[in-house]
């Protein structure tokens, strides 16, 4: 029991449930110690300690070109980029992009929250018309940033693409299960999930669910 170290996630966060449904399916294909977890900075730097399986920090909005790297070098691993809105749409956007229409086989996951959380909640490209945020306190007036859906038309055909939410978690096993599969089979892979950041949302209990529906109806989820 010395071992357990508290989550430093805030209480109601959607990261713990993501970070739970991948080790769930690493454990079912017994992949824990071929698993590799590059961090993004952001609230999934958070996650440095939470799971068995070797983690490692990188720069923010960095954490794909570094995944794909040690992915080169170490072909038998399967590789995760854990990034957040921020890190994959803005900063790295760059080269999140470029090694998708390359299709190389990682397995990106970009957990979508709608703000730069981790900074105190700021505006992001992902974030809805409307949203106030300290940087737009009269709501943001940008359309939402469909990352997966820009993607699409320069993936190979068998790479894998979807959008899931954090109170579906059957279906981000799912998903999962998949995007390893087709990293294992050599493709590009990538899963966004809708998260929960109350925290920044200034919500609680069942507004914060009612905030994800809102997401929901902007963010399509299902495979693409
Ligand atoms: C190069 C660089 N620019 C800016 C920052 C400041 N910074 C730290 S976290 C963050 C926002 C992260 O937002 P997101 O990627 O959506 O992750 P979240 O915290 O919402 O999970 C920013 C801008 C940084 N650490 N490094
Ligand atoms: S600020 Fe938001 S994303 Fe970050 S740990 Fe707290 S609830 Fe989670
Ligand atoms: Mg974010």
């Amino acid at each position: 029991m010395a071992d357990i170290i508290p989550a430093k996630f805030c209480a109601g966060c959607g990261h713990p449930i993501v970070l739970m449904m991948m080790h769930k399916i690493l454990k079912e294909k017994n992949l824990e110690k071929k698993a590799v977890l590059g961090l993004d900075i952001g609230c999934s730097l958070l996650a440095w300690n939470f799971l068995p399986i070797n983690t490692f920090q990188t720069h923010h909005g960095r954490v794909v070109p570094t995944m794909m790297g040690f992915k080169r070098a170490r072909k038998d691993s399967v590789c995760f980029a854990y990034v957040g809105d921020g890190g994959a749409y803005a900063i790295g956007w760059q080269s999140l992009f470029h090694m998708a229409r390359r299709d190389e086989p990682i397995t990106v996951i970009v957990v979508n929250n709608t703000v730069y959380g981790m900074t105190g909640g700021q505006v992001a490209p992902t974030s809805m018309v409307g949203q106030t945020t300290p940087t737009t306190p009269e709501g943001s007036v940008e359309k939402p940033f469909l990352g997966l859906e820009y993607i699409k038309p320069v993936v190979n055909e068998k790479a894998f693409l979807a959008r899931t939410a954090v109170n579906n978690p059957k279906q981000i096993q799912d998903c999962i299960r998949q995007a390893i599969e087709t990293q294992q089979a050599g493709h590009f892979s990538m899963i966004e999930v809708l998260s929960l950041c109350p925290t920044n949302w200034h919500t609680k209990g069942a507004e914060t669910l009612k905030y994800l529906e809102e997401m929901r109806s902007v963010f399509k989820v299902g495979i693409l």
